[in-house]
């Protein structure tokens, strides 16, 4: 059977991890607050004010031991498994010729978008968003699909704001049907599985598939069907596939938005619009709402798979250095700590400049840790940095390197604007070394051994 959000809110209802909220809430005034507030549950809305007979599954995952369930796997060890899945080739799809999401189509004026019951995510935003929709598209060269999340702003019926962030793969082959003169045919998938979500959030090489990479996720080829309106296949267990077009010139204003590093900047101004022009459901859809922000379920969804990626590049081109876990930090993912032994002197910082080198630019602040530092827990880290780094030795500050483009605190614009006048961003990149001596130096390493009390074998017997 496909494992889909039916089966995913099953798995987390047995395990102990969903709450059911049967009481009325309002996702304009409430539902971002409750977001916030329950983060160690899934949670299901079963009763959405304005919105009858609807439902909303969100924070789900909203931590890392739900992300572990997701995975079927220890919270601690999910960077790790996600490494081990997408190791091996990608799974392809397999087109089949119908599926739940078909089974109620609406097309033209019967669709309104502005029924599905999207929440009002931070005071200072725009209007409703859909922050959970997947948006596929196929690049009009190659024929190469690409699917990827992109925030959606509610703007009418069958109108969608949406920001594509540049050098994205989306963003990418949008200005090649704009060089052809040709809207960009595009599907928005909403709900299902959460490993489709940690997909669509990997950045890697344009010729991959998130769909396949999905595949080689969950261990089974995703179904596909055809879309009605356009030459697009999407997955048929997703709850709702919205289909539309973005016209290659028109513009209009979009955002703020919560955002994943905690503020309300970033992509804001005149992006282009998506024209709805079908929307295929279940008979009853759940909805995916989806909390962005930073240590939220949004944060999950960049966390895993800026982890594992950085995992990946690590190994690429540090050689035998063992690289034991890598865990994107401190609610925003502008920080990656790296958790290795080194064997010589100066290999931690070889490492590190790999780690602020790879396909994300988000990474900004890298520190590397021993196999005794708790690389999830933030204070344990914060101890090895306080007390295993000579600033003066053990820091490094890299000028010039490409920066976020939503990260406020860079200062250095550069170039030509990009979009929404946009401009490039230059940032400095900061490594630390919080490293032990290395292994081929082990009186000096031995010097760090961690205190560890007299008696804790007996300390049962004790307190018992
Ligand atoms: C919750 C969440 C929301 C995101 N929203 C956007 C967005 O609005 N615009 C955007 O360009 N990227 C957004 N991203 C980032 C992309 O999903 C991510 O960088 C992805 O790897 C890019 O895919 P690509 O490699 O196919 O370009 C978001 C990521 C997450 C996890
Ligand atoms: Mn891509």
């Amino acid at each position: 059977m496909a494992r889909d959000m039916r089966s995913w809110i099953k798995q987390l209802d047995e395990a102990g991890c969903l709450l059911k909220i049967p009481k009325e809430v309002d996702p304009v005034k409430n539902m971002s607050a409750v977001f916030y507030s329950i983060t160690d549950k899934a949670l299901l809305f079963e009763n959405v004010k304005g919105h009858p007979g609807w439902r909303v599954l969100g924070q789900a995952p909203g931590n890392m031991k739900m992300a572990g369930l997701a995975f079927d796997t220890d919270s601690s060890m999910v960077v790790r498994e996600y490494v081990r899945r997408t190791e091996k080739d990608t799974v392809p799809c397999e087109v089949v010729s119908g599926g739940p999401v078909k089974e109620i189509i609406r097309t033209g004026v019967d669709v309104d978008v502005q029924t599905l019951p999207t929440h009002i995510q931070g005071l200072r935003d725009a209007g409703r968003y859909i922050a959970s929709g997947l948006c596929i598209v196929k690049d009009p060269e190659t024929g190469l699909r690409n699917m990827c999340f992109h925030r959606l702003q509610v703007k009418g019926r069958n109108k969608l704001g949406i920001m594509m962030v540049p050098g994205r793969h989306t963003w990418l082959i949008y200005q090649k049907y704009r060089a052809l003169k040709q809207p960009m045919p595009i599907a928005i998938m909403i709900g299902h599985h959460p490993l489709y979500y940690m997909a669509a959030a990997y950045t890697g090489p344009m010729e991959l598939d998130e769909l396949e990479l999905a595949g080689a996720l969950l261990g089974e080829p995703v179904q596909t069907v055809c879309c009605e309106t356009c030459d697009l296949q999407v997955p048929a267990h997703a709850e709702i596939i919205l289909e539309g077009t973005i016209d290659p010139e028109l513009r209009e204003d979009e955002g703020p938005f919560s955002e994943f590093q905690g503020y309300y900047f970033g992509g804001s101004g005149q992006n282009p619009l998506v024209e709805i022009k079908a929307m295929t459901t279940r008979f009853d859809p759940i909805f995916k709402g989806l909390q962005n922000g930073p240590d939220v379920e949004g944060c999950i969804y960049h966390r895993v798979p800026m982890s594992a990626a950085v995992f990946k590049d690590l190994r690429n081109v540090t050689g035998h250095v063992e690289i034991k876990d890598v865990y994107c930090h401190w609610g925003t993912v502008f920080g990656v700590v790296v958790q290795m032994t080194p064997r010589f002197y100066g290999e931690a910082k070889n490492v590190l400049l790999a780690a602020i080198s790879g396909s994300y630019v988000h990474t900004k602040i890298a520190v590397a840790v021993d196999e005794d530092v708790d690389i999830y827990d933030a204070k344990d880290v914060a101890w090895a940095i306080t007390t295993r780094v000579d600033p003066e030795n053990d820091v490094a500050v890299i000028k010039g390197m490409r920066g976020h483009q939503m990260d406020e605190s860079v200062t250095g614009m550069v170039g030509p604007p990009l979009s929404t006048g946009v401009r490039q961003k230059l940032t400095s990149k900061m490594i630390i070394d919080a490293t032990k001596p290395p292994t081929t130096d082990p009186e000096r390493r031995d010097v760090y051994e961690r205190l560890t009390p007299v008696g804790l074998d007996d300390l049962e017997h004790i307190l018992s």
